[in-house]
């Protein structure tokens, strides 16, 4: 298998948010609706670096092969690149052994095996799930979905104020016995709550409580180290951190993965096959059935590659650098209805304007080349607990600058003096 990634041995690196490194997203240069693109709409899904799309086409013009079946050279190369792009991902998240990383399409698919395959397993009649108000409909329905199925309750720690910040005092009132799993995210996709990941883990695991980190919006935007974490499964996708659509991956305890039946049936998963039974392959391969995306993975190494060779921790800072700015300019705003936490925020800020509706706001904003989201942004009963359908929404990644913002705040202005007339 060629090497293709630019991997963390690349020297020096372009400085977040530089010329340079805007040169690594091919598809950033380009006009918009008469505008040059301006892209923030990051926490839907990130751009692709050259590095990521090479590896996606060396891999199809050289090693294309199925993984696991063939002895023959390109699908051994193939098979080694799946398992490589394993051992990365595992170290990407500091897990103890990559037998712990299940690849899936993504966040939502990881979380719906736990609450399927898990759940159906160790979730009773009942029994308490607990989520919080803040979580995307992935963090909710396929809980909803089990204690349907099984019988089991559902319950929800509040966002306690217009801060959007969850109470750790509540937590632990809501933390009872009869709680079986406490699946959060890490951080909220509409708000930019960065919630407390590792004490939240703690006061769970005290109370001998399975946990479930929603990683969707944190993966690509700092460092994330399970161990430290101390949770238990801990669910991502790789288009939110440059990586490919279609892979992403489950990270679960080791222990805890042992004791979970298989997910779906079918190839790969198994030991053996009779006709009346059948014997399960060993860890990570028991939950993964069929074909895997082998593409997916090894531009998702290429990512994780590139990703730590920017460096995960001047991502993080930049990123909360541009929601702090992007915040402030946009506070200033008449008018002006922003969700989330003043400080500490990530980097996405959720906000209305006057009456303008955010669908209205979001396309002339497109008009002048820029990538909004509006919506519900899947977080419906957030949303209703806020009183609103929808905000508006930027989000933010390292390859965005401080001008960008700027130029986001002149057509605000323009847009509200428009529809003020
Ligand atoms: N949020 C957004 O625009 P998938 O679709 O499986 O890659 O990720 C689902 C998901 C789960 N949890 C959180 C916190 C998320 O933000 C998302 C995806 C996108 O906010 C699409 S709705």
């Amino acid at each position: 298998m060629s090497e293709a990634h630019a991997g963390p041995e690349k020297t020096n690196p372009p400085a977040v948010g530089s010329e340079a490194l805007r040169r690594d997203f091919p598809i950033l240069d380009q006009i918009v609706n008469r505008n040059p693109l301006i892209y923030l709409d990051n926490a839907a899904t990130t751009q692709k670096p050259r590095v990521v799309i090479d590896a996606l086409r060396n891999y199809y013009e050289r090693d294309n092969a199925n993984v696991h079946r063939g002895v023959h050279e390109l699908s051994n190369r193939s098979s080694a690149a799946y398992e490589r792009g394993r051992e990365r991902a595992a170290r990407f998240i500091h897990a103890k052994r990559s037998s712990e990383v299940i690849f899936t399409r993504g966040t939502t698919e990881s979380i719906n095996l736990v609450a399927q395959a898990w759940g159906t397993a160790h979730v009773k009649q009942g029994d308490t799930i607990l989520l919080t108000d803040m979580e995307h409909h992935s963090n909710i329905v396929p809980w909803q979905l089990l204690a349907e199925r099984v019988g089991a309750r559902m319950a929800y720690l509040p966002v306690a104020d217009d801060r959007g910040l969850l109470d750790l005092n509540q937590l632990d009132q809501k933390l009872t016995s009869d709680v079986r799993v406490f699946a959060f995210t890490h951080v909220s996709n509409s708000l930019g709550t960065v919630n407390p990941a590792r004490e939240f883990c703690r006061r769970a695991r005290a109370r001998g409580i399975t946990t479930v980190v929603d990683a969707a919006q944190s993966i690509g935007h700092g460092p994330i180290d399970v161990q430290e974490l101390d949770c238990d499964f801990l669910a991502f996708s790789g288009h939110k951190m440059c990586g490919p659509t279609g892979i992403g991956g489950l990270y679960g305890r080791h222990e805890l993965l042992e004791a979970t039946p298989p997910y779906q049936g079918g190839g790969d998963m198994i030991a053996t096959v009779g006709f009346e039974k059948s014997t399960w392959n060993q860890l990570p391969h028991k939950f993964e059935a069929g074909t895997p995306n082998i593409a997916g993975v090894v531009g998702l190494h290429a990512a994780m590659d590139y990703l730590d060779a920017i460096g995960r921790s001047n991502i993080a800072r930049y990123d909360h650098e541009l929601g702090a700015h992007a915040y402030e300019e946009l506070s200033r705003l008449k008018g002006i209805r922003l969700f989330g936490p003043h400080i500490g925020r990530a980097g996405l800020v959720s906000f209305l304007l006057n009456d303008v509706h955010a669908h209205d706001l979001v396309t002339v904003a497109d008009q002048r080349g820029i990538a909004l989201r509006g919506g519900h942004h899947c977080n419906q009963p957030l949303m209703n607990k806020l009183g609103v359908v929808s905000t508006a929404r930027a989000s933010f990644y390292f390859y965005n600058t401080h001008q960008e913002i700027e130029r986001l705040i002149e057509v605000l202005r323009e847009i509200q003096k428009f529809f003020d007339r």
